[in-house]
């Protein structure tokens, strides 16, 4: 079995290249020294159709998942990251703070 499939990514990213959201999640995360796995959608329609429902209808790239919970897109990281919520997402904390509930993510 290939190592990489052997491994649990605790972040998941739907991404396509040539976007600027997805661009700035990855830097976000990197910035902090955290791995992930990236599901390039671009080219799949199948992932494609995995990440919206996954994603509860949201179509938009990235969409961000954090030990299988749905963060939302780059706004919705940022937040977390901002509001010092995202220490308790990846710790898996059941009082970890819903990304929807942060804060105006309108004005990321
Ligand atoms: N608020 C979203 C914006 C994401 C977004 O607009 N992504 C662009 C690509 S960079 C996209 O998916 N555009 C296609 C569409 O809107 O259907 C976020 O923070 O991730």
């Amino acid at each position: 079995m290939p190592i990489k499939s052997q491994l649990a990514f605790m972040i998941v990213l739907y991404t396509t290249k040539f976007c600027g959201f997805c661009s700035a999640a990855k830097r976000l995360l990197a910035k902090k020294g955290l791995v992930f796995e990236e599901i390039d959608v671009g080219f799949d329609s199948a992932k494609r159709v995995e990440m919206t429902q996954r994603a509860g209808g949201m179509r938009t790239v990235p969409q961000i998942f954090i030990h299988d919970r749905h963060v939302g897109g780059y706004n919705e990281l940022a937040a977390l990251d901002r509001d010092n919520q995202l220490e308790a997402w990846l710790a898996n904390d059941p009082a970890a703070l819903p990304s929807d509930t942060l804060g105006d993510l309108s004005e990321q």
